[in-house]
């Protein structure tokens, strides 16, 4: 199941734990009141909703450990989020997840793997995501997605969607990374994934970025994740994110970088994350990731 078969089931969490920030949790609102349902419809999908993955308030959230926060919760809701995409798979639907922070990325993935042997994920972030709790300099788990979907991290978030259901490094691209933590930077060189940092987006160009990427994550691969962060554009194309670092990808960047995806034909799930409309100008960050997922599901192509 591709975007080519154009059926689609979007799920929304609305998750702001992982970040500690209010406002994330009002992305997947924000999404739909930018018009997914009519701009999917539009290009030719049979669009399905299914509603939103309950999560607790932060005031009555169980605090996990100071360099772990929230586990408990992020732990339940992403079981749950995992058994939600599964559940999409299984019923020939493309997965769509709104976020909500990006600790979501543990049960989107995990759930995308129960079909799969092999998945690839191309991660578009200013961040890495592959702090653990001994790395983390927040103690945020939206700074740990990406290391659990490898395996690593505390065994209750690696065990969700099962302990044999993990990445390969080798199949991994990181895009537009520019806000990469000490712990990171070493992790990455120990696992040999795959790093486009902005450097590199500037010095090679897009195209060029994408083709390596998409012949990469889906090299041996039986489908492709993408990620997307907000983050990783420039601020001045993404407001609305919580935690915006200069000198991202342009809207063009990232648009073409998704319709080349497309056209390739490789995603066979998604997520975009870390929409906050609160700290947004008239909810223009949602209106972009609803343009981006227009790219990403191929309503430019002709
Ligand atoms: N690397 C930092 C941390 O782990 C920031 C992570 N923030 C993100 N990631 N928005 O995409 O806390
Ligand atoms: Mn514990
Ligand atoms: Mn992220
Ligand atoms: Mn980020």
């Amino acid at each position: 199941m591709t975007t080519k078969e154009k059926r689609i089931s979007i799920i929304g969490v609305p998750m702001n734990l992982g970040a500690d920030r209010l406002g994330v949790d009002l992305g997947p609102v924000a999404i739909r009141y930018a018009g997914v349902k009519s701009r999917l419809e539009r290009i030719g999908y049979d669009f399905e909703d299914r509603g939103d993955i309950e999560v607790v308030r932060p005031e009555v959230a169980t605090d996990g450990h100071s360099n772990l926060k929230y586990l408990d919760e992020i732990v339940r809701v992403n079981t749950a989020l995992c058994d939600g995409v599964a559940d999409i798979v299984n019923s020939g639907r493309f997965p769509l997840v709104l976020g909500g922070d990006h600790s979501i990325a543990i049960g989107t993935i995990a759930g995308a793997m129960q079909s799969k042997e092999n998945l690839g994920v191309i991660w578009f972030d200013a961040h890495g995501d592959l702090n653990t709790a001994e790395t983390s300099p927040s103690g945020n788990i939206h700074g740990m997605p990406l290391a659990v979907a490898l395996g690593l991290g505390h065994e209750r978030l690696t065990a969700i969607g099962g302990v044999g259901k993990k990445l390969n490094p080798k199949n991994v691209v990181l895009i537009g990374s520019r806000d990469l933590d000490p712990g990171e930077r070493q992790l990455l060189k120990d696992l040999g994934a795959t790093v486009f940092t902005m450097h590199e987006v500037d010095l090679m160009g897009m195209p060029k970025v994408m083709e390596e990427a998409i012949r990469i994550a889906s090299d041996g691969a039986d489908g492709v994740h993408i990620s997307f962060d907000m983050d990783a554009m420039d601020p001045f194309f993404a407001t609305g994110t919580g935690t915006r670092v200069a000198g991202g990808l342009s809207y063009r960047e990232s648009h073409l970088a998704l319709e080349l995806i497309a056209q390739a034909g490789i995603a066979t799930s998604a997520e975009f994350v870390e929409v906050n409309p609160l700290i947004d100008n008239k909810n223009e960050t949602a209106e972009t990731a609803v343009a981006l997922m227009d790219s990403l599901l191929g309503g430019w192509l002709k």
